[in-house]
């Protein structure tokens, strides 16, 4: 049973890395990237809004689409896999969750060692000066199902805020992303974790990891583009499954 196989290898890793996408909030209640989103935004392609043009063609609809977002992630909780891999960082402090989303569920759920490769929802930043901002209240877009909002101005320049989120075309946050190699170069397990695989260059880490010696898990409910150079593939959701290999592996 290759469930048990996945437990033994958590059981006895040293140094242990996640690397999770949008599936891993998905039983949250938050859309993954290839699922249609719901609402006033299922006639947007994603990869079309999260795009330094996009914003800069219609910042209202952009920062509008980001605060819709913003909104759901504040009524989404954890789920089973955020706390399970919060469970495995408290047991092993040396855990590192890498993480292309830009929710803050592990973090809610009790992870430290949290990596943003793509940046986060609550970060935002002027557009013009770059100066960090604050959010001080939560929006309620999320009841209207998404619409324009005019982005806040900065408290320096005047300048338009933006997300604080890696668009397509933009460089990811150096720091970050140098310490996700790392960890990607020196961790023997590496969990990729509702994930398609396609973005580079957070897809090109379990290769890394892979040629570095590590063994590599996906668990998804689908074949994904790492599956060809994994040591192991669990299908399954990842809320259902990981609490279980987690607490075998910690027993
Ligand atoms: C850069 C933040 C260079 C914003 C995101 C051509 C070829 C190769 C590469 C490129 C190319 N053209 C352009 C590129 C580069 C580009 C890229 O990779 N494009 C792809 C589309 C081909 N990459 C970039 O632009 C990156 N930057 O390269 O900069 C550079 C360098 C120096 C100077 C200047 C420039 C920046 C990429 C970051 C983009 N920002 N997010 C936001 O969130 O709005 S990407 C965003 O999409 C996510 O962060 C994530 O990375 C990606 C979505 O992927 P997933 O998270 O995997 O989600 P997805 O829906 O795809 O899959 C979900 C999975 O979960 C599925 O497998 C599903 O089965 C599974 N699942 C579902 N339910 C469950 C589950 N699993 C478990 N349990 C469940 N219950
Ligand atoms: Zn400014």
């Amino acid at each position: 049973m290759v469930a048990n196989d996945i437990s033994d290898l958590i059981h006895r890793s040293e140094q242990t890395m996640a690397l999770t996408g949008a599936g891993v909030s998905a039983e949250s209640g938050l859309a993954t990237f290839r699922d249609t989103l719901t609402g006033l935004w299922e006639r947007f392609d994603a990869a079309q809004l999260a795009t330094p043009e996009a914003f800069e063609r219609d910042p209202a609809l952009v920062w509008g689409w980001y605060e819709w977002r913003r909104a759901k992630v504040a009524t989404a909780k954890p789920n089973g896999a955020h706390f399970a891999l919060a469970q495995l960082e408290a047991a092993r402090p040396q855990t590192v969750v890498v993480t292309q989303n830009v929710d803050d569920l592990h973090e809610r759920a009790g992870s430290r060692n949290v990596l943003h490769l793509h940046g986060s929802l609550f970060t935002p930043r002027c557009a013009r000066c770059g100066r960090p901002h604050r959010f001080d209240a939560t929006p309620t877009v999320e009841t209207e199902g998404g619409r324009r909002i005019e982005p806040p101005r900065c408290s320096a320049c005047g300048g338009q805020l933006r997300p604080g989120v890696v668009w397509f075309g933009e460089p990811l946050p150096s720091a970050a992303w140098q310490k996700a190699e790392a960890a990607a170069t020196t961790s023997d397990l590496l969990l990729v974790v509702g994930t398609s695989g396609l973005v580079q260059p957070a897809a090109s880490l379990p290769l890394i990891a892979r040629r570095a010696g590590a063994s590599v898990v996906v668990i998804d409910p689908h074949p994904t583009a790492i599956d060809e150079i994994s040591t192991r593939c669990l299908r399954g959701k990842a809320g259902e499954v990981l609490p279980h290999l987690i607490s075998a592996a910690l027993s």
